[in-house]
C-alpha cells in the first residue's frame, strides 16, 4: 500500500512568531486520516518547528537545499546541515525554483543524488506550463522532466522519492487541475516509471497533486486511484484549512 502524504509548502511565508503560532494551532487540531503530515517553513524556522513538532507525528521538512555538501556557496544550505536538525526529507525542484532560480533538471539530478547520499528523502516537484498543456506537449514534459533528473537512479533509490505532480498554470492561481486531469497524469506518470522500473516499483511510489488544492477541492482530487495526495501552499497557511484537507483522506 503506497503511503499517502498531506504537505503543506509555507512557501517564504511566516516569521517566527507566525511559526510558532501556526504550529500551536496544527498541535492543536483534530486528525482523523491515516496519511503523512509534513510541514516546510522557511529555514530559519526549521530548527524551531523541529523541536516543537517532535513529540507529534508531523514532519518537518525543507524547501530546498544545495547539491555540495559543504564551501564557498554564499546564502546556500546544504543536505548535511539539514539532516544535523533532524531534518529527513527535502522538497526539490519546485516550478517556482525552476522559474525564479533557473533550476533545471541537470542541476536537479545532482540536488537529488546529494539528499540520497545523506539518506534524505526528495519530494520532487515537476509540471508543465500552459503554453505545453494548450499544445498537447504537458506529457512528453513531464515525462523528460522525470527522466532527466531521476532515471540515472537505481531501483531502490525509489523508496526515497516522492513524485509531486504539479501544474504550473494551477499554482497559486486558484485553477487547479480537475481530478480527471489529475488523475490522467498521474497514471501516465506512474506508466513512465513501470515501463523503465517495472510495475511494482511504479505501484510503490507516492504521486501528490499540487495547485490550488483547497479544503473544498481535496476529497475529489485525493479519491483518485494514482493520486497518493498532496503537496498545498496557499491552503497551508491556515491551520483549519491545512487539516481540512489532511483529513479530506
Ligand atoms: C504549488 C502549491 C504548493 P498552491 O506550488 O507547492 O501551492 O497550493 O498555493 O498552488
Amino acid at each position: 500500500m503506497r503511503k499517502q502524504i498531506v504537505a503543506g509548502n509555507w512557501k517564504m511565508n511566516n516569521d517566527l512568531v507566525e511559526t510558532k503560532t501556526l504550529i500551536t494551532e496544527l498541535k492543536n487540531a483534530k486528525k482523523t486520516s491515516n496519511a503523512e503530515v509534513m510541514i516546510a517553513p522557511s529555514f530559519t524556522n526549521l530548527w524551531t518547528a523541529f523541536e516543537s513538532l517532535k513529540e507529534y507525528s508531523v514532519e518537518v521538512i525543507a524547501q530546498n537545499m544545495h547539491f555540495a555538501e559543504s564551501g564557498a556557496y554564499t546564502g546556500e544550505i546544504s543536505a548535511s546541515m539539514l539532516s544535523s536538525i533532524g531534518i529527513k526529507t527535502v522538497i526539490l525542484g519546485h516550478s517556482e525554483r525552476r522559474a525564479y532560480f533557473n533550476e533545471t533538471d541537470e542541476l536537479l539530478a545532482k540536488k537529488v543524488d546529494a539528499a540520497l547520499k545523506n539518506e534524505m528523502r526528495t519530494i520532487f516537484c515537476f509540471g508543465e506550463e500552459l503554453s505545453d498543456r494548450k499544445s498537447g506537449n504537458h506529457e512528453t514534459i513531464v515525462e523528460n522532466q522525470i527522466k532527466n533528473a531521476l532515471f540515472h537512479l537505481d531501483a531502490t533509490a525509489f523508496k526515497h522519492i516522492v513524485l509531486a505532480y504539479e501544474p504550473v498554470w494551477a499554482i497559486g492561481t486558484g485553477e487547479t487541475a480537475s481530478p480527471e486531469q489529475a488523475q490522467e497524469m498521474h497514471a501516465f506518470i506512474r506508466k513512465t516509471l513501470a515501463d523503465t522500473y517495472g510495475q511494482e516499483l511504479a505501484d510503490s511510489v507516492s504521486i501528490l497533486y499540487g495547485g490550488s488544492v483547497k479544503a473544498s477541492n481535496a476529497q475529489e482530487i485525493f479519491s483518485k486511484p494514482d493520486v497518493d495526495g498532496g503537496l498545498i501552499g496557499g491552503a497551508a497557511l491556515k491551520a483549519d484549512d491545512f487539516m481540512a484537507i489532511v483529513n479530506a483522506f
